[in-house]
Order: C-alpha cells, then structure tokens, then sequence
C-alpha cells in the first residue's frame, strides 16, 4: 500500500467534480485498461476511499486515475471511481480530464485519444475551452421495460448502454427538479433495487446501476429536457451527465425521434446543460459526441500519517 503522497488536480463539469490522481496512485502493471480497473477495484480500494469517502471527500465526487494508455497513439489511460468501485466510463470526468492535461501542459487545442476500459474516446479540447468527448457505441438494449416498485407502482423505461448501463424513465416518479432532491433519490435507489430483484440487466447481466429520470426543462428556449441521474451509491450526478446522454441519445434514434447531426441539449438537476449529437452506425447503435466545459479549481496533496485511522477515508 502507497505511503506515498497523492498529488490531485481537481475540477468540475457543470457542477460534478473530478478529481484527476496525476502522481502517487498504486502501480496497476501492464495489461488493458480494463485489466488494470479490475486490479484498481479489487487490491487498491484505499485511493478510493481516500479521494472519494470522507474526511478529504464525498459521495459525489469521481476519481480519475492517469495511467499509461495500451491503446497506440493515445495521450493517456484513464480509470474513473467513485466511493463505490470504479466506473466503466465517465464523460463528465473526461471533459475534466482534458482540462486537467491542458492546465499541466501535457496536451494543446486538438484532438486526443484517451484510453478507458471500455475503449479509446475522443476529446476535442477547443480554443474556447470547451471540450467534445466522442464516446463510446452506445444503443438501446430494451424499450418500455416494466418494473413493478413498492410504493411507486409499475415503473416503464428503457434500457441502455452510453459506456455505463442506464435505465432511463420518462415522466414519472417525483418532478424533475431540485426542490424534490431526496424523493428523486428514494425513487431511483428503490427502481435500482427493484431491477436487480427482477432480473432486469444490461447486457451479459451486468448491472443496471445508473438510474435516469427525466423531466421538462426549466427553459425550452435553453434546453429539451432536464433529468436526475442517481450514481452508484447514493450520488446524483450534478451535471448532466455525459454517459447517460449518451444512452438517452441511442433511445431518441432508436424511437427515431432525433435525427443525426441534430443537437439535443441536456440539462441537469443544476440546470447546467451538455449539448450533444450522434452519427448513427449500421448496426443500429450510434457514436455519442458530448460537449461542455470544465474548470479546474484546486491541486492538492494527499498525505498518509500510518498514525491517521481514517487516511484512506471512511
Ligand atoms: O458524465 O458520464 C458521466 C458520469 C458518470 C457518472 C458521473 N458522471
């Protein structure tokens, strides 16, 4: 285990904070990113308790650890966690990621190609600061699923993969918006819960484990919708959310209500709004391209006093 000190650059997109490990995280080897995410989950759970679990974090801020890509020609890996496990693929977090290489010099105004476990993504750092992830294949795998929920009834939504798998709800449950922040939560951890009691997964029964209502937008003229997006754990996403845009993306073209090359603008609990588009592919699926800023606002140290009970967080 690392006495090392942790060295983090931290940021957020729309509100959701990301904190990029540059220099200090555990050794993962060789192998694919995927490989090393395993090993990351399964032998080096202190990083995420110590940059993501109290006293340094909290539930909702996602771990970015900098590795060496396997993929040729990329600017770096990047393995995503929260205060739960690691996540498979983190749009928000790449945005931030970006940033975060662009504040150290590492990469200028340009294309990169980023390493993840679920394969290589784009992000187009524009001279404006903004970024453009294009993510991975993301498509519908179900459509008006229904799951039966104590207290809430039959609850219809749509499966989908945006590099995390999604269920997504439209139009029920408690209204989109921040007064009803602890109903929304309620709603999707029991909808979650119900899913796995059910049986209802994602592909080769993985895990649904993000759970996406939507609502109305506060304004039509700035947005086509605003959700509430639930993270492993208890977290909501404060932004957007750039993996389950993307599976709300693959749902639109998959009902053939969004047209290639048409912009649909997501906004989030916060009212921050990701703007984004797809190219649709033969088989039905579609590549996502996400878009939106980040701002990188501390770089910090992390020190491991062996005396601290709580250094790898509680
Ligand atoms: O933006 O893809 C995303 C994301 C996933 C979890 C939190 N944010």
């Amino acid at each position: 285990m690392s006495q090392l000190p942790v060295q983090i650059i931290e940021s957020h997109t729309g509100g959701e904070p990301t904190r990029v490990v540059v220099a200090g995280g555990p050794d993962l080897g060789s192998g694919t990113l995927a490989q090393r995410a395993r090993r990351l989950r399964d032998e080096h759970a202190w990083l995420r308790g110590a940059v993501c679990r109290e006293p340094r974090g909290h539930d909702a801020v996602v771990g970015a650890l900098m590795c060496e890509p396997d993929e040729p020609d990329c600017a770096c890996g990047v393995i995503f966690f929260n205060n739960m496990s690691t996540l498979n693929m983190c749009v928000h977090g790449t945005i931030g990621l970006a940033v975060t290489l662009a504040h150290l010099g590492k990469i200028h105004p340009g294309m990169h190609r980023i390493d993840t476990p679920v394969g290589v993504v784009l992000a187009d750092l524009r001279s404006d600061g903004s970024v453009e992830v294009t993510n991975v294949a993301s498509y519908r795998q179900a459509t008006a699923v229904v799951v039966e929920v104590p207290g809430w009834g039959s609850v219809r939504g749509d499966v989908a993969w945006g590099g995390n798998w999604f269920f997504l709800i439209d139009g029920q449950g408690p209204p989109v918006a921040i007064a009803h922040l602890d109903a929304l939560s309620q709603f999707a951890r029991d909808v979650r819960r119900c899913l796995a009691e059910q049986g209802i997964t994602g592909d080769d029964a993985a895990e649904i484990d993000h759970i996406e209502v939507f609502g109305p937008p506060a304004d039509p003229a700035v947005a086509d919708s605003r959700n509430f997006v639930l993270c492993p754990g208890n977290a909501y996403d404060r932004s957007p959310c750039g993996t389950g845009t993307s599976a709300k993306l693959a749902c639109l073209h998959a009902a053939d209500k969004l047209r290639s090359g048409q912009v649909w603008r997501q906004a989030g609990i916060l009212d921050t709004v990701f703007h984004a588009t797809f190219e649709p592919l033969a088989d039905g699926k579609i590549i996502p391209r996400v878009s939106s800023r980040a701002w990188v606002n501390a770089s910090s140290t992390y020190f491991f006093d062996p005396a601290d009970p709580f250094r790898h967080g509680f």
